[in-house]
This record gives structure tokens, sequence and C-alpha cells, in this order.
């Protein structure tokens, strides 16, 4: 038998692993799907196969689920599938856990010990005509973007160096080609970190390696059409604490944040560093360059939003005093010293999104997450969904030059996931904002299609889950013609 899951946060209610490979054909909708809206939704998903071997676990660990929301003529189909990694394999045969703490190699059962470790659980992309299921600590699987099946390990011919690759992605609108980064790229524990740009063709055409001021947890970073920013905060890691089984990273609020700043087109050797106090973000919304000045949007906090992070570091905040705001910084270029300025803009968040073409340039407009307790429960703490606790529950779209922002919320008793921006092909139409509501009186989901330019008036369609989908941690849509 597979044993039941722990009764803890980040594996029961809503969290509750689901377990599910499945294709429904022909989702059942509630109001009317564009017909312009023509493509594929990926979503990645730990979702894990068993019970975690040590007892308890993060949410993070879970092995990679996929699913996939195909849109044809104003119709759904829906597919979910794990990916067969070396790791789902071993597990499956034995039918229990073998691998032991999030990214601690070193707590593994015996069978599997030097064998990989990857769950490729983080963010689906589609670059060069491959889907490829990302997570920062291995290399990228590559998956049949139509039956969602597992092709294999996809490490650019041999060519990536790093043994790591970010699940944070940055898609230059002009030209194709895909910048990310890899960090621990030189193994576990390493400060290496590679900076990497792969061709349209999805050939790697840059791999540079340079050292981060510490090791840290480096999920993002951001690009500008003529800047590259590597912010570093102080989620950190050590060798010995991992040899005697303890956690790979612990947030260390006593150390300075950096952001390193790269010319695009230069050496690594010209990074610049700035620092600052220690601060927590995970994702970056956007950031542009006006001349010496480059300036980078996202939600930023004191400590990290997650629980079992805070705990391993012996963090004990309430959220609010968390949570700092969603901010601008500014790095003046053309200045000696080496701190930045903060602009706080609107109220704290996560889930950045923009428009892809708007990327690594000037722009307004961008769409993130915040918990809003007005829309929450009256009475009784809010709905748990994801790896943070709390889910969030309001859509927020911001005008990012005014502070001017619009909000949506669907009930006290729904969670949103993260959402994706799908372009439209009419002139001057912001295109839309599809996500996944969580709704917690049923246990089940619906998505919800709404206009960009217009959340606030709701969905103008709902597409209808015959169950409970888990949090997916990042999804992305590819228009049809790209596939
Ligand atoms: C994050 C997610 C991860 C991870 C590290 O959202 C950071 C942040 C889903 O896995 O391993
Ligand atoms: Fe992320």
């Amino acid at each position: 038998m597979a044993k039941p899951f722990p009764n803890t946060m980040d594996f029961a209610g809503w969290n509750a692993p689901s377990r599910i490979e499945c294709d429904i054909y022909d989702l059942v909708t509630e109001g009317t799907v564009p017909e312009e809206i023509n493509g594929s939704w990926y979503r990645s998903i730990p979702d894990p196969q068993y019970s975690p071997m040590l007892g308890d676990d993060t949410f993070l660990s879970g092995d990679g689920m996929v699913s996939l929301f195909r849109f044809e003529n104003g119709h759904v189909d829906f597919k979910m599938r794990y990916i067969k990694t070396e790791r789902w394999k071993a597990e499956r045969a034995a039918r229990r856990s073998l691998y032991g703490k999030y990214r601690n190699p070193f707590t593994d059962d015996p069978s599997v010990q030097g064998k990989p470790r990857n769950v490729n659980n983080t963010t689906p992309i589609f670059h060069a005509g491959k889907l490829l299921a990302l997570k920062e600590d291995s290399h990228a699987m590559e998956l049949d973007p139509h039956t969602l099946e597992t092709i294999g390990e996809w490490d650019y011919d041999g060519k990536l160096k790093s043994q790591t690759m970010t699940a944070h992605t940055r898609l230059a609108p002009d030209s194709g080609d895909l910048y990310f980064f890899g960090y621990e790229a030189g193994g576990l524990v390493t400060k290496d970190v590679a900076f990497c740009v792969a061709d349209k063709k999805g050939n790697l055409v840059r791999e540079e390696w340079f050292e981060a001021p510490y090791v840290a947890l480096m999920h993002d970073f951001a690009v500008t059409r003529e800047h590259v920013i590597f912010p570093v905060f102080p989620i950190t890691a050590d060798l010995n604490r991992m040899k005697a089984g303890g956690h790979h990273w612990v947030f260390e609020q006593d150390k300075e944040s950096f952001v390193g700043i790269l010319p695009r087109d230069a050496h690594v050797k010209h990074m610049r560093w700035f620092r600052g106090p220690a601060r927590s973000s995970f994702h970056f919304m956007n950031a542009y360059s006006e001349g010496n000045r480059v300036h980078m949007y996202f939600g930023v906090s004191k400590v990290p939003p997650f629980p079992f992070m805070q705990e391993a570091s012996g963090i004990h905040l309430r959220p609010d005093q968390v949570r700092i705001g969603f901010v601008r910084w500014t790095f003046d270029l053309s200045k000696p010293g080496d701190t930045w300025e903060e602009t706080i803009i609107g109220p704290s968040g996560d889930m950045p999104r923009t428009a892809i073409k708007d990327q690594m340039s000037d722009f307004d407009i961008g769409y993130y997450q915040t918990f809003d307790p007005n829309n929450g429960p009256k009475n009784g703490p809010p709905p748990i969904a994801g790896p943070v606790g709390a889910g969030f529950n309001t859509i927020v779209r911001m005008q990012v030059k005014t502070g001017k922002y619009t909000t949506l919320g669907l009930g006290p008793t729904v969670t949103v996931q993260e959402h994706i921006h799908i372009p439209s092909g009419k002139p001057g139409h912001e295109g839309y904002l599809a996500f996944v509501c969580d709704m917690h009186d049923q246990q089940l989901s619906e998505v919800a299609i709404v206009e960009a330019e217009h959340i606030e008036k709701g969905p103008i369609a709902r597409i209808k889950v015959p169950f409970r989908l888990r949090v997916q941690v990042h999804g992305n849509w590819v228009p049809a013609e790209e596939l």
C-alpha cells in the first residue's frame, strides 16, 4: 500500500497530492472563450508520487506534473502527465519515496545515492520548438508539446556546462533569444553562476561563469535591452549542515543583499555589484534601462514567504511584518555609489507578469497577485493553497508609472493560482489573463478568463474542471502558430 501523506500544510487540504494523469475532451464552459485564444497553456505542478521518506517535506520537492489546457475555436481540452524522471521511475518501481530532504542528496536512501534527483516541477517553457520543464537545481527535461510524454534531459546537445538551469528564463521579444542562468553551476554549494543565451534556433551561443558574493538561492533574474540584473538575496547554503542532514537553504537576516548589473553584451567580468539590507524576492516583473539608469519592478519582502524556510531560519514574524510592497529599484550607473533607490508603488504581492512584447523595455502595465483581507472570509483563517500557506485571493492590474491599479477578487472562499497573459490579435487590445481558481467550498477548480484591461469586470468565461487542481508553480502560454 502507498502510505498516507502527512497531515501538514504542504500535503493536506487543497495541497493534498492528486497523482492524477488524465485526458478530458471539451471541458464544460460557462460564458464564451474568445475564438482568437488559440494555443496551449502549460502548467507545472509539484505532485509527490509517494509520502515523504522522512515523514515531512516541502511542497517544492514534489515530482513534476505538467498539465495542458489546449484552446481551439472556443473549446478547451485538458491533459495532465507526470514527468518521467529517473527519480520518478525509481520511486514507482520501489512503490515508495527514496529521496530525502528538499535538495539535500545526503539524506537519500542508499539505493539511489548518487543518482539524479531532479523533479523539474517549476516552469514549462517553449523555445525553439521544444517544450522544456525546468527547475533551478538541474537541467531541463524535454516533453512532447502535444502528448506531454517525457522525451528526456535537454542540455543543449551536451554544450551546457552549468549543472543547473534556472526555472526563470527571459525571452527577448525582438530577437527570440532566450536568456537564462544557472546557480550552483559547478555543483552543490558552489558560488558559480553561469550566464547563458540560446538563440531563437535553440543553439547555446553564450555561457560565461562568474562567482556570486556568496552561495545563494537565486530564483529569478531580469534582463533589459542593455543590461542584465542578478539579484542575490541571503538565502544561503552550507555543505556541512547538509551533510549533517540539515536544510540546504537558510535565510540569514544579518547578511547583505547584492545586485549585480552587467552591460548585456559585455563579458561577466564587467559586472558591477550594488549592496543593501537583507531582502527576499522570488520573481521580478520586468526591468528596463533608461540611459545610465536601470529600473526593476517587483514585489519584495524582508524574509522569504515559505514557512519551511522561515522555520529553518528561526524566523517568527507575522505576515504584516514580512511584507514591504510592490516596488521599483533604480540603479544609477553614472554615479560612484553602490546602493539603489527604492520606491514603493503598490500593495505587496507576487506572481508578476507582463505581456511578452513589453519585456525588457519601458512599459506601463503589469499584473500581479496580492492577499487582500477584504476579499477573504469575514470569520476564520484564509484558505490554504500552495507552498506559502494562505493563497492569493486578488489579481492586480498595475500601471507602474503612476501606481494606479484595479483589482479582482472572486469571493471569500476562492484563491487564485498564477495568471498567464494571452496576447490579442486585435489592435489596441491588451489581451487576456487566464488563471485557475481554487473553489475551496466545493473542492473543485475552474479556469477564469478575463479581459486584461478590465479585470475588475470579472470573468468572460469560466472553464469547469471536475476535480481539484493542485496549485501550479508557473505556467506559460504558447500560441498555436508556434506549436
Ligand atoms: C521556488 C520554487 C521551487 C523551488 C525554489 O517559487 C523556489 C519559488 C517549485 O520549486 O525549488
Ligand atoms: Fe518562480
